[in-house]
């Protein structure tokens, strides 16, 4: 703890430190919690070390988050709903910076620990997932009217899937900096056959049918916390890629990440299947909250973003996996690659009930 105290002395926390631990299951920060006591009681304090491989400016992206979180605050306040927990609230440095960094150049920032929540790493209940569509459609629904072009782009490209394909997936495989590719050939050929589909929703955006928005980018189901006790999906985090995108893309990764009937990295793939009841009931969530402003061209996308953002995060978890596990952390030398498998399985699952996928949402209204 003694490391971690230095950098937790310079946040603005009230009270004693009683204790600071590692937490969470994200593939990108370091996020830890802060126990601080005063006469009160106890508060929880959440401070991350940002990645700074991941995310190159992080000035650009503190200013994104605070921008974001003020504006949210206020939509909050107009929808009657509680400040304090269903959104992010940073805290700044004592010089009054909103993160710090130290002499080695590594960042830091802090946020209250949203009282009385939990986060789940798997769904449970098509309940449960439904109410994580309703607080990302939520999210974007609130965004609508923010002035996009203030935000900054934190990861340049992030769901441009045709550019991830040409610029990072097909060198990582020339290259084979790693001298892994002989072991992945399957799942090379898996990828290279579906080129056409990584242009899809860029092409139509080219031609204006997919209107650009403010989204988040990240949705998957662990970057949303739940209430304690009536397991209401109550604030959006992880806003690092909170950017201009598609509506299609947040809609797409919940998919991909909650509605596989397993772990993103379980080993046995015959396991892996894309649970249609949670499909629907995520859609039905999300739809509520989001779905009034959105065009034919979107709903019409809905089924196949999901099988795009599974694709798109086979092909990244490959692409990293070939270079040598740069950027998401991993727990074993194999892990990028029984992560991508999964998520092949899960495209491969997808494609055969893409009709039944299109008719469930053909049928919300
Ligand atoms: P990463 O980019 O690594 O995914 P996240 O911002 O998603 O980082 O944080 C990782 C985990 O830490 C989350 O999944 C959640 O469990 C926990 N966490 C993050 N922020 C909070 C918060 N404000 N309150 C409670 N838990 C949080
Ligand atoms: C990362 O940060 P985390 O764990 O919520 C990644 C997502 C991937 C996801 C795969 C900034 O999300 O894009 O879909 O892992 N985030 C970033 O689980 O790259
Ligand atoms: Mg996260």
């Amino acid at each position: 703890m003694e490391n971690i105290k230095c950098i937790l002395d310079q946040f603005k926390f009230t009270g004693k430190l009683e204790d600071c631990r590692t937490f969470g299951s994200g593939h990108i920060n370091t996020t830890y919690i802060a126990t601080y006591s005063n006469k009160d009681g106890v508060r929880y304090y959440v401070v991350q070390k940002v990645n700074t491989n991941v995310f190159k400016n992080i000035d650009d992206l503190m200013d994104n988050v605070f921008a974001v979180t003020s504006y949210l605050r206020e939509r909050i306040k107009e929808n009657g709903g509680d400040v304090n927990r269903e959104t992010l609230h940073y805290i700044k440095t004592v010089d009054g910076d909103k993160y710090f960094r130290d002499e080695n150049g590594d960042c830091y920032r802090a946020y209250r620990f949203v009282d009385r929540s939990k986060s789940c790493d798997s769904v449970d209940s098509a309940e449960i997932f439904e109410k994580s569509g309703v607080a990302f459609g939520r999210f974007q629904r609130y965004l609508a009217d923010f002035p996009a072009q203030t935000l900054k782009e934190t990861i340049p490209n992030f769901h441009n899937t045709i550019w991830r394909y040409e610029n990072e997936f097909l060198p990582a495989v020339k290259n084979n900096i790693s001298g892994r590719a002989d072991t992945c050939k399957e799942e090379i050929e898996f990828i290279k056959a579906r080129r056409e589909d990584c242009k899809k929703l860029v092409d139509l955006t080219e031609e204006g049918m997919l209107p650009i928005r403010v989204t988040h980018n990240d949705t998957k189901l662990n970057n949303v916390m739940f209430d304690e006790d009536t397991d209401d999906a109550i604030c959006v985090i992880d806003l690092d890629t909170v950017m201009p995108g598609l509506a299609l893309y947040d809609f797409g990764d919940s998919i991909r990440f909650g509605a596989n009937t397993c772990a993103e990295d379980e080993k046995d793939t015959g396991k892996v299947k894309i649970n249609l009841e949670y499909f629907e009931a995520y859609a039905k969530g999300f739809l509520s909250e989001a779905g009034e402003s959105f065009n034919q061209c979107e709903i019409d996308n809905l089924a196949f973003s999901a099988k795009l953002m599974t694709f798109e995060c086979a092909m990244r978890f490959l692409t990293d996996y070939l270079n040598g596990d740069t950027y998401f952390k991993t727990g074993y030398a194999e892990h990028n690659l029984v992560r991508a498998r999964n998520q092949i399985a899960l495209v491969a699952d997808m494609e055969k009930h893409m009709e039944e996928m299109e008719k469930i949402i053909k049928s919300i209204k």
